[in-house]
């Protein structure tokens, strides 16, 4: 039997740039694009060399690329300081009194940081952090809520050589201790509290609670957000507003060796210990700069806004790192969308007149379910390019982003990437690439992206293969932190030489990458392998619903039978004729074989707390009716109750 990923949903529908669009952008024709990524591909170091002389080196490298697979150094024997380049770089012309970032907190504070600003405080807190002695390579975990603060504390360990570990706000104080446990971290910076859907989300308490157990830090920085009443530890706790009241606003970046470790950022693995995925300072630069400067066709008089929090991989490429990196203006928020309503974000996009919008399917899912009436009261006529990411998006999200959101007018950049791939990877260039619904699409710049089949052959228009990339890019990861055995292991050993991402995806005739699901994911149903993205783009495509995990159920002829769990639109009921409805249309879009043998409506769907579905989970609820294994990334505990109940179980 066949080992391929078999494709059967087709989409017809191409969205082409504007011409106004195209002429004012940075990559206006796919002539231009596809004469940069040959020679991307061809001479990598003539273009990542021509690229990265944009930024302020304080030693040239002298050699782009040395490749010893699966160890790569880029700018070899360069140095260089990543935070000079997100904040100084920018003091000396015009751009010195432009907003860095325009922060609104969730109760409606508003703040704005002009770069010579944020260059202020970068350097007040740098001196602090001398000050207190941390020292360059010493590990920093920083748990906070989405406060200029927390870039702030991000660029300044960036300017002093401190590695930072960014544990994202929502997370409990059992994660804090195996992050800090594993990368051996000595300083935290957190804050009180941070708001989030109203409440008081205490981050204090957790790192206190955290600290009873992990007893190797020598001193916690607290900034001061919501003025709750906060227990300090003498001799360890320190306010942020107090340490750096006395401190100097000027500070000189030292420069770094290109291959210094800049972060640590954790990502779950499916099972067992989450893994510490290691970045480096001059190729994550370059990559996270050039990549936001074509795929969000950075310009001057942009408003930027990425809706992701900085405790994931997307806020620190497209919040800290590369928009800063362009001298962006960009737009924060602290809260949830939905607070008070699901008009916040639409209001925002109005008063600060935001061009450039990036955020989630799940977020955009959770827009289309609330209804329209939220963006159409909205003025959003500033947007021109709209972006997503984090998982595949529904073809029929992806139309309603387009013609709601976008009216109709912003391309949108489905950018495919990952925590290990540091930068995007595949992306339409909004300029020129033809957008289809539901494709991430062409490899971006220095990216020689392939689907392999088991032989590792490349498989053929439309057949599906495990996605895999076949040379070193500025931003990937270095190592997984403390363990070579299982970076080798875990990304290096499909293939040889070749960096395996554990996607499944298929190429079209055009060349565009459809990305099909997690391998793991993948249903076998009599003997076809089924990606789980088009089973689920199917069922959002019928108008009654919002959101859809599909994933496979032992069955004794068919290997696995699909079963499919839905979430639907407001105002609309669950019903028996409803489900056979869903059945029969699922037939009708994809065929006969992706019909699902048992629909389960739900109130919602277990997730990660970056909103990514959680199908490992349902498999294991229909499977056994439990679930074991790492929960620890599950956002609402109480979602497996309730379906363990619509199971019957
Ligand atoms: C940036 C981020 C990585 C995984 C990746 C995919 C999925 C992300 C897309 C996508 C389809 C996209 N980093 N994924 N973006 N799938 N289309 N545009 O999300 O490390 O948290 O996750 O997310 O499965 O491997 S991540």
């Amino acid at each position: 039997m066949s080992q391929k990923i078999e494709s059967h949903l087709v989409e017809n529908r191409v969205f082409k740039p504007s011409k106004e669009f195209s002429k004012a952008a940075r990559i206006s024709s796919m002539a231009q694009y596809k004469r940069l990524y040959k020679e991307s591909i061809d001479k990598p170091a003539t273009f990542w060399a021509r690229e990265a002389k944009e930024l302020v080196w304080q030693k040239p490298w002298k050699k782009v690329l040395d490749w010893k697979a699966p160890f790569a150094k880029w700018f070899v024997g360069a140095k260089v300081n990543v935070c000079e380049n997100c904040v100084d770089r920018h003091l000396d012309g015009p751009r010195r009194n432009k907003a860095a970032i325009i922060w609104e907190g969730e109760p409606g504070e508003k703040r704005t940081l002009t770069y010579q600003q944020l260059h202020r405080e970068v350097c007040r807190f740098a001196n602090v952090l001398e000050a207190r002695g941390v020292k360059a390579k010493e590990r920093v975990l920083i748990y906070m809520p989405m406060v200029p603060e927390a870039a702030i504390a991000m660029l300044a360990c960036a300017r002093i050589g401190a590695v930072h570990n960014v544990v994202f706000g929502g997370f409990s104080a059992e994660s804090i201790i195996d992050r800090l446990d594993d990368s051996e971290s000595t300083t935290v910076i957190t804050a009180d509290g941070g708001y989030r859907r109203g409440k008081i989300v205490p981050l204090k308490a957790s790192v206190d609670e955290a600290l009873k157990k992990y007893k190797k830090v020598e001193r916690v920085f607290v900034y001061q957000r919501t003025g709750e009443k906060t227990t300090m530890k003498r001799g360890r706790d320190l306010w942020w507003h107090e340490e750096v009241a006395s401190a100097s606003g000027k500070h000189t970046p030292k420069g770094f060796d290109s291959e210094h470790p800049l972060f640590i950022l954790y990502t779950s693995g499916s099972t067992g210990k989450p893994k510490g995925i290691l970045h480096t300072s001059g190729g994550y630069l370059v990559g996270t700069y050039v990549s936001s400067k074509y795929i969000f066709d950075m310009q001057d008089d942009d408003v930027y806004w990425c809706t992701a929090d900085v405790g994931w991989i997307t806020g620190h490429s497209y919040i800290t790192y590369g928009p800063l990196a362009n001298g962006i203006t960009q737009v924060m928020y602290e809260g949830a969308p939905n607070y008070p309503d699901f008009g916040r974000l639409w209001d925002m996009v109005e008063e600060y007149g935001v061009t450039t919008f990036y955020t989630a399917p799940t977020a955009i899912r959770a827009f289309i379910k609330a209804g329209d009436k939220f963006p159409e009261s909205r003025d959003l006529s500033s947007l021109r390019l709209l972006g997503s990411v984090g998982e595949p998006i529904n073809p029929e999200a992806w139309m309603w982003y387009h013609d709601k959101i976008g009216g109709g007018r912003c391309p949108i950049v489905d950018t495919w990437w990952q925590t290990e791939t540091g930068a995007i990877m595949i992306s339409p260039l909004p300029g020129c690439t033809p957008c289809k619904p539901g494709t991430a699409t062409l490899p971006f710049f220095g990216v020689d992206a392939a689907i392999l089949d088991e032989t590792g052959q490349e498989c053929k228009a439309n057949e599906g293969g495990k996605l895999v990339i076949r040379k070193p890019w500025p931003s990937m990861l270095r190592t997984i932190y403390g363990d070579k055995t299982r970076y080798k292991k875990t990304y290096w050993n499909d293939y040889p030489g070749m960096y395996t991402a554990g996607d499944g995806a298929r190429r079209d005739k055009d060349g565009n990458f459809w990305i099909v699901g997690r391998l793991d994911d993948v249903l076998n149903v009599s003997g076809h392998r089924l990606g789980t993205a088009e089973v689920e783009s199917a069922l959002v495509s019928h108008k009654a619903v919002a959101e859809a995990a599909v994933v496979g159920k032992p069955h004794e002829i068919k290997g696995q039978a699909v079963v499919a769990f839905l979430t639907l639109k407001e105002g609309i009921a669950s019903s028996d004729k409803m489900k056979v409805e869903l059945r029969n249309h699922v037939g009708k879009v994809i065929g006969a074989i992706a019909k699902p043998d048992a629909i389960h409506i739900t109130p919602a769907l277990p997730k990660t707390r970056s909103g990514k579905i959680m199908r490992r989970l349902l498999k294991e609820l229909v499977a056994t009716g439990k679930v074991s294994g790492n929960v620890t990334t599950l956002e609402d505990y109480s979602v497996i109750a309730a379906l363990q109940k619509e199971l019957g179980k």
